[in-house]
């Protein structure tokens, strides 16, 4: 679909499509001609949004062609030589934000819900574009108004201090507000897991079964699987959804001394991805005595956020981790037979999600959004200890209207020009 939008988008759309009248937001079936030589460029759909019942809030078209990248190009140049130019990335959004169509949260809003994973991070950022996140923020916001408006006005036109039990009040107001945006950032451990996804690495010496692992967990034959040691060479990453949240696997060449060039490669890529993940799974081969090479990784990761797996319990020879490894938790499966695969599931989660994701609340997935909301929370404690302390009702003013300026920043009442590049500059273009 090609989106037009500004103040001549319906004269270009007229120019090169077969139509005079406009009727809104009624699809019509039109042939579109090159203005030059009138060539035809393909038959569409075409429907006009006359401002302000857009997206945008300006007068747009938006053009369904076939889908051959040849057609868009010659129709995208078509409207180009009428005097339209490429839209920026996220520039739609940006104009829906400066018309006031949309607020600044509602815009990230559909960047996540673009950049979505699993059917869990979709509804976060659905609620978040209907505005849950801007409702949410609304009583904090009017709470700190009142108190602002309070103290301006004991500034003005009393003499004396704010009388001890009234300034009692303010602070179990202000004490209300501070908990409940504590709450709301406490869910950005959650919220972050759901948008941004996590990195779990398999490692642990060759043969161990970590290709074998890999391939059930994502349940597919993707990576080589031999009893030759030192089969996989590169690092393999796929997708994966455990409940909800995003997870990308990697499958790495298991550590061992080797003077072959290529593997000795991979293995300096194995302990990359290892450094870049947010938990390693140390897969121990418990069919066998543990080898030197196996202390050695488990010591090396002791300090990393990590899980043991103990693999093959299908052979006979296998020894349960309480026998093998002492004082070490560890989780039994074999990549064969899939035993011990739920149990690890649900291990990986629990280790990544303490706070799991409940369904039923709002959970902040945005950096932006967690720093606002921690710095808001910040100044409402200063703000507290200065109220506290009997400080002049300016030094309890300058931190509310900090907070108050930092919570405006979510949904872009106060957010400087800086801030909306930066944000915009990481949409695609086209939305
Ligand atoms: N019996 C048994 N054999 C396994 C299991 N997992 C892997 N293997 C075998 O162990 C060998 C090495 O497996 P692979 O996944 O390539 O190990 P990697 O080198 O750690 O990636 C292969 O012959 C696999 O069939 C398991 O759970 N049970
Ligand atoms: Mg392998």
């Amino acid at each position: 679909m090609i989106r037009l939008s500004g103040p001549n988008a319906i004269a270009i759309a007229k120019t090169v499509g077969d139509f005079d009248d406009v009727e809104p937001r009624q699809a019509r079936l039109t042939k579109l001609t090159r203005p030059v030589d009138r060539q035809m460029l393909d038959q569409v759909l075409l429907t006009c949004f006359p401002a302000p019942h857009s997206l945008t809030g300006e007068d747009v078209v938006e053009i369904s062609c076939h889908g051959s990248p040849a057609i868009v190009r010659s129709i995208i140049d078509a409207t180009l030589e009428l005097g339209a130019v490429l839209a920026g990335p996220g520039e739609f959004t940006l104009r829906a934000l400066s018309n006031g169509k949309i607020n600044l949260a509602q815009a990230e809003a559909i960047r996540d819900l673009i950049a979505a994973q699993t059917d869990a991070a979709v509804k976060q950022a659905s609620r978040q574009l209907n505005g849950e996140l801007s409702n949410a923020l609304g009583p904090f916001k009017e709470k700190l108004v009142e108190v602002i408006v309070l103290l301006e006005s004991a500034l003005e036109f009393v003499e004396e201090d704010i009388p001890a039990p009234r300034a009692n009040e303010i602070d179990q107001d202000l004490a209300t507000v501070s908990t409940g945006i504590e709450k709301l950032s406490q869910s950005y451990s959650a919220g972050r897991l759901l948008q941004e996804g996590v990195r779990v690495t398999i490692t642990g010496r060759p043969n161990v079964g970590k290709s074998s692992l890999f391939n059930s967990l994502i349940q597919r034959e993707r990576a080589i699987v031999t009893d030759i040691p030192g089969t996989t060479r590169d690092t393999l990453s796929e997708a994966i959804d455990l409940e909800g949240i995003p997870v990308i696997l990697t499958d790495t060449a298991g550590l061992r001394e080797t003077t072959d060039g290529i593997e000795t490669l991979g293995i300096e890529r194995t302990r990359r991805a290892m450094g870049d993940s947010d938990l390693v799974l140390v897969v121990l081969d418990g069919s066998t005595d543990l080898g030197p090479s196996d202390q050695e990784l488990i010591s090396q990761t002791e300090s990393a956020r990590r899980l043991v797996v103990l693999n093959k319990s299908d052979l006979p020879s296998f020894k349960s981790a309480a026998c093998c490894i002492e004082e070490l938790e560890a989780i039994n499966v074999s990549a064969r037979t899939g035993e011990g695969l739920a149990s690890l599931r649900a291990a990986i989660l629990a280790s990544l999600s303490r706070n799991g994701t409940e369904d039923g609340s709002l959970l902040i997935t945005n950096a932006r959004h967690y720093d606002l909301l921690c710095n808001t929370q910040r100044e409402i404690e200063v703000a507290r200890a200065a109220l506290r302390e009997r400080h002049s009702e300016e030094l309890v003013l300058v931190p509310l209207h900090n907070a108050l300026r930092f919570l405006g920043q979510i949904t872009g009442e106060t957010t400087t020009e800086d801030i909306l590049s930066e944000i915009f500059a990481t949409f695609c273009i086209g939305k």
